[in-house]
């Protein structure tokens, strides 16, 4: 069993949490950029200090801003970039922020019992936005990089996960009992060839803290069903996770046709295709989903200021 890392190192799982970006995106802009460029653990995984966590976001809110990002790389390079000075990452300190990677570790070893007690610790320490942001979303990207790696087997990894959507499943109930007077409904899922349920159940769960009413319709679902659901229940938005880009023109395509409902569309693809969804009058949320759920309710609270209740059109 590995030991609670102390050191300032993050790994590059952890770092994507951090930041925003993705894994992918980390190792592309190493071999292309020369940045950020990670020290290497005596078994060769990538090891982040903490500045180069803070330079990376920095580079990532502007990026999303629309600057190129070989501009700004340059522009760290060259002293332009004014950096503010490190802020400390308090939830991913000591201890704490290699608790995730340790909670892997046991699940993917099936020491089921040694995984509640760190998971049942922290849920006693943190907040349930802290659990999810900092605990079981990193906790996913990491197992889905190990299997990546070919550092663990499908069997280790449905251990993991299925524990994971377990614990968000028992929140997304126990949020459900504690808000019966719901302000609003969204419906949230995903659509037909995506069969990622997580972030479409963390989303669930944040927007039920939130006060909202979260109708959880699963996962692979026909985007027609969605539309059905809409004229049924009328719904105050719709929140849909790609976690796959497959086919997302089309499907980006068929939920065009949902006009009488706000559609959400967040998850790990989306960052690559904002402009797309927009094009399909699709709200693109993207980032941390702690960032997505304020701006979610920013947009909502601005739509329902626009227009009258009975009238919300995209
Ligand atoms: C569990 C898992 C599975 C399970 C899912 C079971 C289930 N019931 O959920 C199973 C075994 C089915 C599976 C299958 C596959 N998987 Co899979 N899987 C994963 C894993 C480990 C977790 C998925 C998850 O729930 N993620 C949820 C969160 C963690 O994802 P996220 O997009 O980063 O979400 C963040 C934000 O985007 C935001 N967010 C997410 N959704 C939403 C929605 C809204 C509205 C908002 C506002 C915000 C928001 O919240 C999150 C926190 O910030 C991921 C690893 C990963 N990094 O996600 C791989 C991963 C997604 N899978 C992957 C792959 C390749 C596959 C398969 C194609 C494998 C195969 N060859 O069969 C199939 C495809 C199946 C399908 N048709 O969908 C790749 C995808 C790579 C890519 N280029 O897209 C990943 C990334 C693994 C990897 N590292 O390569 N998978």
């Amino acid at each position: 069993m590995s030991k609670i890392a102390c050191d300032a190192s993050y790994s590059i799982a952890a770092v994507s949490k951090l930041t925003g970006v993705s894994c992918h995106a980390l190792r592309v802009w190493e071999r292309r950029y020369g940045f950020p460029v990670p020290a290497r653990s005596p078994s060769g995984h990538r090891r982040f200090s903490a500045d180069q966590v803070h330079v990376i976001r920095k580079v990532a809110d502007l990026a999303r801003g629309g600057e190129p990002i070989g501009n700004l790389i340059e522009s760290v390079r060259s002293g332009q970039l004014v950096l503010d000075a490190v802020q400390s990452e308090p939830r991913f300190e000591g201890a704490e922020r290699a608790m995730f990677e340790i909670l892997v570790d046991r699940l993917a070893s099936a020491d089921l019992e040694g995984a509640d007690q760190i998971y049942d610790k922290l849920a006693k320490q943190m907040s349930q936005l802290d659990l999810i942001t900092t605990v079981i979303n990193p906790a996913m990207t990491d197992i889905g990089d190990r299997w990546y790696r070919r550092d663990c087997s499908i069997y280790q990894e449905r251990t993991v996960t299925g524990f994971l959507r377990r614990k968000l499943d028992h929140m997304l109930e126990t949020a459900q009992r504690a808000n019966p007077n719901p302000k609003r409904i969204v419906l949230v899922g995903t659509v037909q060839g995506d069969r990622h349920q997580g972030g479409a159940l963390m989303f669930g769960v944040l927007v039920e803290l939130a006060g909202w009413r979260a109708l959880d319709l699963g996962v692979d679902l026909p985007v027609s069903e969605y539309q059905k659901a809409a004229l049924a229940w009328k719904p105050d938005a719709i929140g849909l996770s790609f976690v796959l880009s497959r086919n997302i023109n089309k499907r980006f395509k068929e939920l065009s046709l949902i006009r009488d409902v706000p559609v959400f569309v967040g998850g790990r693809s989306i960052l690559n295709y904002q402009g797309l969804a927009r094009k399909h009058g699709l709200i693109p949320l993207f980032g941390p989903i702690a960032d997505s759920i304020i701006a979610f309710q920013a947009e909502m609270e601005s739509r329902s200021r626009r227009a009258p209740a009975e009238d919300l059109v995209r």
